[in-house]
């Protein structure tokens, strides 16, 4: 059975731990696939034998060796992810045999060409928006380039049979997360929203897709047996938040932990560190690439434009988890975030009639207090 750290405090040392484990697949000739967004159809990297790793960064340690070469106005998870890289302090990087990048924003676009200095790095063209046949033709070429390259690196061949077999695996693992992250359906909720975020960013360092599986749906269990013996019919005076906007994991303890000890549960992540790309299956009946093509294009990121699913997941949710309010995380210089973010306020505040509250922060400690003055004041007036 998997290990993760007990009281969830060590993501660190689950990060340190799977250093050891990704340089063992390697002495095993296990090719690693670095990726940095939820668009990437990771089956394809899983039907090449290869395993995938998040490089996306969520320290400030390493943001200073990035600003030598990139503006300091830029989204700190960008500058975090390069400083790793050019710093040679992440094991992750370095044990990469390829980076895979997709155009999404500006400042991701525009880094990969530094990293390509550094490591092969394949950037998919994702389309700008997310219309059934202009932009789903692109996507789909973009999917069978990335297959052919993976083909050629790896000296394999990606079979119809194979990819189907991922995809049905995949899906299966999908299914197993988004039953871990609606425990927040259960009122009061039994777990909290920084375990949610630190168990699944800790589970992506540990390369054992059956332990990891085996660990969340341990974990579920528990939980939803401690609801029912302790939780359930009990009334919590917490308000019930939903987290959206950018990942949150360089900023868990500056944001998640401030709202949760502040007073308030958070329920519910609509953004890519959570639900976005579980709640729709990859269609298990199609042609695979044509399947894989639908299911990527349609996740709901504001790098779209427009991006109507998004609006569409807040509606659902924000009933299903019984909100009380909503705040956004827009991470430091993420435009589109930024942009959105008034639509999002609008579509909280006036259809939903919900309090909404808008973060716009980095990975440094310097608004730690402004955040919290203004996480309190929120929480107050619920
Ligand atoms: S699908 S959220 S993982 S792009 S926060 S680097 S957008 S400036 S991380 Fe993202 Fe894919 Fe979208 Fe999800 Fe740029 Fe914004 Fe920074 Fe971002």
């Amino acid at each position: 059975m998997l290990k993760l750290p007990e009281n969830f405090e060590n993501y660190e040392e689950a990060r340190r731990e799977g250093f050891l484990k990704v340089k063992a697949l390697k002495e095993k000739g296990v090719p690693v696939v670095g990726i940095f967004c939820t668009y990437t159809p990771i089956e394809l990297i899983h039907a090449a034998g290869a395993v995938a790793v998040s490089l996306c960064g969520t320290s400030e340690e390493p943001i200073h060796y990035a600003e030598k070469h990139l503006p300091k106005n830029l989204c700190p998870l960008i500058k975090s992810s390069y400083g790793f890289a050019i710093s040679e302090q992440c094991p992750y990087f370095y044990f990469s045999d390829l980076i895979v990048g997709e155009t999404t924003c500006d400042g991701k676009k525009k880094m990969y060409e530094l990293l390509g200095e550094i490591k092969p790095v394949h950037v998919m063209h994702l389309p700008q928006g997310q219309d059934k046949k202009h932009a789903f033709e692109y996507w789909r070429e973009e999917l069978i380039r990335l297959k052919e390259a993976l083909e050629d690196r790896f000296n394999v061949k990606i079979t119809d049979e194979i990819l189907r077999e991922e995809i049905k695996k995949r899906n299966r693992e999908r299914k197993i997360l988004l039953d871990y992250y609606e425990l927040g359906k259960l009122n009061p909720s039994p777990i909290t929203g920084s375990e949610i975020n630190e168990t699944i960013e800790a589970l992506g360092f540990q390369f054992d897709r059956k332990a990891q599986c085996d660990f969340i749906l341990e974990r579920t269990r528990e939980l939803k047996e401690k609801y029912d013996r302790e939780l359930k019919g009990t009334k919590s005076s917490r308000p019930r938040i939903l987290i959206t906007g950018c990942p949150v994991g360089g900023v868990r303890d500056k944001v998640l932990r401030t709202i949760e000890d502040s007073g308030a549960d958070i329920v519910a992540f609509e953004n890519c560190s959570g639900v976005r790309e579980k709640m729709t299956l990859v269609d298990e009946s199609k042609d695979p690439i044509d399947a894989l093509t639908e299911k990527y294009l349609n996740v709901s990121c504001s790098v779209m434009t427009p991006n109507p699913r998004r609006f569409e997941a807040l509606d659902e949710m924000i009933d299903e988890y019984e909100i009380d309010a909503v705040i956004e995380v827009v991470l430091q210089a993420c435009h589109t975030f930024n942009i959105e973010s008034h639509k999002v306020k609008r579509f909280v505040t006036e259809k939903k009639k919900k309090p909404y509250l808008c973060l716009e922060t980095d990975y440094s400690k310097t608004d730690v207090g402004q955040i919290n003055t203004r996480v309190n004041a929120l929480i107050e007036m619920l």
